[in-house]
């Protein structure tokens, strides 16, 4: 069975940029990798994405966000997931679980339970290995994806969404620090980086 990276934070926090670094060094260590990303990662998934985060005029409601996201990750799970796992593959994942408990839990105040139950039902027993949280404030995440892109329609919600985002992603790494961890995020890209090696070690992913 191989090992399920994920990585988390708000936007803008270097997921994406760090994501390729992580690949880059376990695949020096021999391990081959599938990177992946939510929603998204399937056909399904991706026109899924599309209606998620596209600019759309029917305000979705809460609870279809939640349920699209779980439906999105049933197929990721199915097609992409578990197979490579199961092929003792390493899989990197940009988000998962935790950016559910995070935004539609922390930021939408949905009820907590309505979560953890479709994460059962969805995944069963399987919880990420390690989730690296690249933590930064939500000022330092805005300014650096606000360079890049136009926002998408989650990212047009207003800074305290963001900061219940930013709490929930810092309690869920208090609840499971056998599993969940935080990095600071602030710093200059190769510090970030060498905080992730370290954590990839302590984790046991990456030899000592
Ligand atoms: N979502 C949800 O609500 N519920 C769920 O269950 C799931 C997702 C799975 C997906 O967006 C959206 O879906 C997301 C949550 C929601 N919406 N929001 N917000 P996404 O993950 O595809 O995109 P994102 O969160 O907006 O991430 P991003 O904008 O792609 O950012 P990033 O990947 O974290 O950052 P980056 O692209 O690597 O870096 C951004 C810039 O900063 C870039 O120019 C880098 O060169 C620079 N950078 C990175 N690190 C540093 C450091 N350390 N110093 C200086 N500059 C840096």
């Amino acid at each position: 069975m191989g090992k399920f990276i994920t990585l988390e934070g708000i936007e803008g926090v270097g997921k994406t940029s760090n994501l390729n670094f992580i690949r880059e060094l376990l695949e020096a260590a021999g391990q081959a990798c599938v990177v992946t990303r939510e929603p998204g990662g399937t056909p399904l998934g991706e026109a899924l994405r599309e209606m998620l985060l596209g600019h759309r005029d029917d305000n979705m409601s809460a609870d279809a966000e939640l349920l699209l996201m779980f439906a999105a990750r049933a197929e990721h799970l199915a097609k992409v997931i578990r197979p490579a796992l199961d092929a003792g593959k390493t899989v990197l994942c940009d988000r998962f679980t935790e950016a559910t408990y995070a935004y539609q839990g922390g930021g939408r105040q949905l009820d907590i339970g309505k979560i953890s139950g479709l994460e059962n039902w969805v995944q069963g027993e399987l919880r990420p290995d390690l989730t690296l949280i690249l933590d930064a404030p939500v000022e330092v995440g805005r300014e650096r994806a606000g360079k890049r892109s136009a926002p998408d329609r989650i990212e047009q919600e207003k800074d305290d969404f963001f900061q219940r985002v930013r709490q929930a992603y810092i309690a869920l790494a208090h609840e499971h620090p056998e599993r969940i961890t935080l990095i600071n995020a602030e710093p200059p890209l190769e510090e970030v980086q060498l905080q992730i090696r370290e954590k990839l070690s302590e984790y046991g992913i990456l030899g000592k």
